[in-house]
């Protein structure tokens, strides 16, 4: 793959592979914002990052009622603008974590491919009802993105489909903003797909294809990756059977990360962490425990916004001893939470263990 015209990228990140570019920030330094700054967002690829022109850049979308080319430019000023706040995730975050108990297959991730944005762009539903598409005809059906014009690792570009019962929901974009800036060309300038609740791997960066199909993508990233294969499944040979037994991930499980454990004087200690839920199910509470489990200390929500954002907690425990352990575990507004392990799968995706800290 030809790297020659990669863009420059954001200094603030650790970088885990140059080509294609994969870097994420710290934890710690997240948790610090509800709203994530630009050059903190993480960065995942799998080839190179390029820069588009919106005035040339064209976008094809393709339906069995009738297809449309617009650049991206045309697609800003005809469909009416839209904004949403919501949690972009890799389904690696913590893979690190999952690869000391078992070795898994992937860039081994720390728990910062997360960030939370506030994203613009034109409602994808607007779109598609402009070219006349028949939703009722349509029932059962996938909305596929591809992304052509960068060649990719494992496939010869990259692409992805979410169903078009989630589609038609008001708050899927096709995104050209983020944090009331231009999108950077690292996260998908001209235009990226925004897929609320779902992994990132459905958030199309460049997207210049837009098609309806019975079925889902046939991408390779969409059929052969992204999938929790059970724990026995655990080399590539014996998984490349059985991939298409399994279903594509689409949302991402209950989640909570500590990011920071900071002393606040000789016996108390403040600890910071991000929750995540899955899909549009918010979190509804996080505890911390430093005796491995036997009380639990409500954390306090210190931000959460609309439906779709990540939730930041903190908690400020006293009469703590010199140093010790600090999990931390979230439940949601169905009653559930967060278990104490998390499911071992080859490809390192999903995992959900209690967040830990140390002091
Ligand atoms: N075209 C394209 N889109 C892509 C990818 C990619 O490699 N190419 N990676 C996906 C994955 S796996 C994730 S997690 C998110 C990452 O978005 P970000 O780099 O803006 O953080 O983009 C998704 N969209
Ligand atoms: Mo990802």
């Amino acid at each position: 793959m030809d790297y020659s015209q990669e863009v420059s990228h954001s200094t603030l990140l650790v970088v885990r592979a140059d080509q294609p570019y994969n870097a994420e920030p710290t934890a710690a330094a997240l948790v610090e914002f509800p709203i994530t700054p630009e050059d903190l967002i993480y960065c995942r690829n799998h080839g190179p990052v390029l820069e588009y022109d919106d005035a040339t850049f064209e976008i094809r979308v393709e339906s069995p009622q009738g297809s449309r080319t617009f650049t991206a430019k045309q697609l800003r000023q005809r469909f009416p603008r839209a904004e949403v706040v919501a949690a972009l995730q890799c389904a690696g975050n913590r893979r690190k974590e999952m690869d000391q108990v078992k070795k898994v297959h992937g860039v081994l991730w720390d728990d910062g491919v997360i960030g939370n944005a506030r994203w613009a762009g034109v409602r994808l539903r607007d779109v598609l009802q402009d070219v006349g598409l028949d939703v009722q005809a349509l029932n059962g059906w996938h909305v596929c993105f591809t992304s052509h014009v960068t060649p990719c690792q494992d496939d010869k570009d990259y692409g992805a489909s979410i169903p078009l019962s989630k589609a038609m929901e008001e708050d899927v974009l096709l995104a050209y903003d983020m944090n009331n800036q231009p999108l950077s060309s690292d996260h998908g300038w001209p235009l990226r797909v925004i897929v609320p609740g779902y992994l990132g791997a459905r958030w199309v960066k460049w997207v210049d294809t837009i098609y309806l199909s019975p079925d889902e993508s046939p991408n390779f990233y969409q059929q052969r990756d992204y999938k929790v294969l059970p724990a026995e499944v655990d080399t590539k040979e014996k998984a490349a059977p059985v991939w298409s037994k399994f279903p594509s991930l689409t949302t991402l499980p209950l989640n909570s990360v500590i990011g920071s454990v900071t002393r606040k004087d000789s016996d108390s200690i403040l600890v910071k962490g991000y929750a995540i839920c899955r899909g549009d199910v918010q979190v509804a509470k996080v505890e911390v425990t430093i005796d491995d489990g036997k009380t639990w200390h409500e954390a306090r929500i210190t931000y959460q916004e609309g439906k779709w954002s990540w939730t930041l907690w903190e908690a400020l425990l006293e009469h703590v001893p010199e140093s010790g352990v600090v999990y931390s575990r979230a439940s949601d507004e169905h009653g559930d939470v967060q278990a104490r392990e998390g499911q071992w799968n080859m490809r390192g995706v999903a995992y959900n263990p209690w967040g830990m800290g140390k002091w």
